[in-house]
């Protein structure tokens, strides 16, 4: 064992779960191992601990992983369960530490983000209940990284992680376990997977696209395999270290693939796709995008046909920026909707207090009690088992939402790599306009209510402040403006548009045609093209 001199890390940002930096930077000298070390200082030790260890198979994955096992054991960590070659979807991650009651996991991934030499790498702690650190513990694990002076790290040769079964590194006690195989089990005891299979049986055809990312093996073994569904369903099914130079985000502009495939001739009658690290979701019909609003929505309205929501939700949750679809459905169903800052970490205590059933984010997240994280192919199997069970097509299942609660027509502009300074000046100009807002007219609408959303932890009483301007306009429409935590060029400056419409005769609109408004106000309240030099997004959501 060996104690190495260091000195403070710049990076993560407080108060978010994790660091994300591009590759090159947690390959640089210590770093890595000063923010392995950070986090274990941060939450405590690990003394005696047990800790789950995988990642999304990203380039320096396999790496990073060689190190975190030699500071486990050189921090008198008691055992390391491993996914075999590294691998572990965030959802199956989150499972496994709770199944096995570990102290909490690393997983290793930059979700969404590029992955690759000069792309990104990323690095977060899940606690005991498998879920995203909550802000106590990022906040202490954020201080350790300004003043670490040591780490601790064993010099051993490599383990061998590619074969299942136990070895050890020094007293650390390492499991490697094959990754996809609890998951499953979990998913069978909450979905009809019998339901399912007689779906696919009968000519149901689908298309599930892994985006060369993480949930390949497990969408595999799971759809082709125990659904049955015909080979060829899964495509972009072999994880690579860079996703097949692409990004594994899962929105229409990066799911082309799919896309294409859904709005072509011969399309399928449903499609689907996932991230990175397999926690994110996208949902696609023949001919019909679904807004991740809708899917959580749709989801709320209909979980109650899968087994293990047969007896109804006792709340929903969705982050703020999410649509406020799913508040009408939660209405209706006489349970609660709760609204929350952006991040899964806030979902947590909700899930563990028995306060929420599902929760959901507009970003491609869905997920619920199973868990403690977003889970990606939870949400395409409770879409299926929801769609054997009414016979319905994805058009038409929104169809029936729509003409039921209204529409809520959603998108989410981005504008990535912005000046940090231009955009935290444009965010306080907008802040200091807002006490000032409410019955102006802004870009052709009136504002109703202007303010910035700080949120009061039900469970633990903790209190976020800035979590996002919202300003809400007359006649349905709202516009909420917040600064991105995940990306690690500049700043993202996010823009999201809604607009409520219950009119039975304009259910049918083009979405950018029904947001038409409340873009032109949402840019010209912010002052965005004056205070940054941006005019157009540069991903639209
Ligand atoms: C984004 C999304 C947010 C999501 C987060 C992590 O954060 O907007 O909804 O929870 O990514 O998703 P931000 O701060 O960049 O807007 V992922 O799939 O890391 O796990
Ligand atoms: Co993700």
């Amino acid at each position: 064992m060996q104690t190495v001199q260091t000195s403070p890390i710049e990076g993560q940002k407080p108060g978010t779960s994790g660091l994300r930096k591009k590759t090159a930077v947690f390959m640089g000298p210590h770093y890595l191992e000063n923010y392995v070390q950070s986090t274990f200082d941060g939450i405590g030790g690990v003394q005696g601990k047990t800790l789950v260890v995988g990642g999304d198979g990203r380039f320096f994955n396999d790496r990073a992983i060689q190190v975190i096992l030699r500071i486990a054991a050189a921090n008198g960590a008691a055992k390391c369960i491993v996914g075999q070659g590294g691998i572990l979807s965030t959802p199956a991650a989150s499972h496994l530490i709770r199944k096995r009651k570990a102290d909490g996991g690393l997983i290793l991934s930059a979700s969404h983000n590029p992955g690759g030499k000069d792309e990104d790498f990323g690095l977060k702690y899940n606690g005991p209940n498998g879920g995203p650190a909550t802000e106590a513990v990022t906040d202490k694990i954020f201080a350790r990284t300004l003043d670490i002076d040591v780490y601790k790290i064993s010099e051993s040769v490599d383990i061998d992680i590619d074969t299942r079964g136990m070895t050890s590194l020094d007293a650390l006690e390492i499991e490697v376990v094959e990754p996809v195989a609890d998951y499953q089990e979990l998913m069978e005891t909450l979905f009809d997977f019998g339901k399912i299979r007689a779906l696919f049986a009968g000519g149901f055809t689908m298309r599930f696209d892994a985006m060369h990312a993480v949930t390949g093996p497990y969408a595999h073994a799971i759809l082709e395999g125990a659904l049955g569904a015909p080979k060829g369903t899964v495509m972009n099914g072999t994880p690579s270290p860079d996703f097949g130079g692409g990004h594994p985000d899962p929105n229409p502009i990066w799911a082309k693939d799919l896309m294409n495939v859904m709005y072509g001739p011969d399309a399928p009658d449903f499609g689907a796709a996932s991230d990175g690290d397999g926690d994110r979701n996208m949902i696609v019909g023949r001919n019909a995008y679904v807004t991740p609003s809708d899917s959580l929505a749709v989801l709320t309205a209909k979980a109650h046909l899968a087994p293990a929501y047969s007896s109804g939700l006792t709340g929903v949750a969705r982050s703020m920026p999410t649509s406020r679809a799913v508040d009408r459905v939660a209405e209706s169903l006489g349970i609660k909707c709760y609204e929350t800052p952006t991040g899964w970490k806030f979902f947590g205590n909700l899930l563990d207090a028995g306060l929420v059933t599902l929760c959901g984010e507009e970003s491609a997240g869905t997920g619920s009690d199973h868990v403690r994280e977003k889970d990606g192919l939870w949400a395409v199997l409770l879409w299926l088992n929801i769609l054997a069970e009414t016979k319905m097509s994805v058009a038409e299942t929104l169809d029936d939402l729509w003409s039921t609660h209204g529409r809520c027509y959603y998108s989410r502009h981005d504008y990535e790599a912005v000046d940090s300074e231009k955009a935290g000046a444009m965010i306080s100009a907008l802040r200091a306009k807002l006490p000032a807002l409410a019955g102006t007219s802004v870009g052709g609408l009136t504002v109703e209510a202007a303010d910035e959303f700080a949120y009061d932890d039900p469970v633990d009483q903790s209190h976020s402040a800035g979590q996002g301007i919202r300003i809400a306009f007359k006649g349905g429409a709202r516009a909420v403006f917040r600064l991105s935590g995940t990306g690690t060029e500049g700043a993202t400056i996010r823009i999201y548009l809604e607009h409520l419409q219950t009119d039975a005769s304009k259910l049918d609109m083009k979405p950018e045609d029904a947001l038409a408004e409340v873009c032109n106000a949402a840019r010209e309240v912010s002052d965005l093209t004056a205070l940054t030099g941006r005019v157009d997004p540069d991903v639209i959501t």
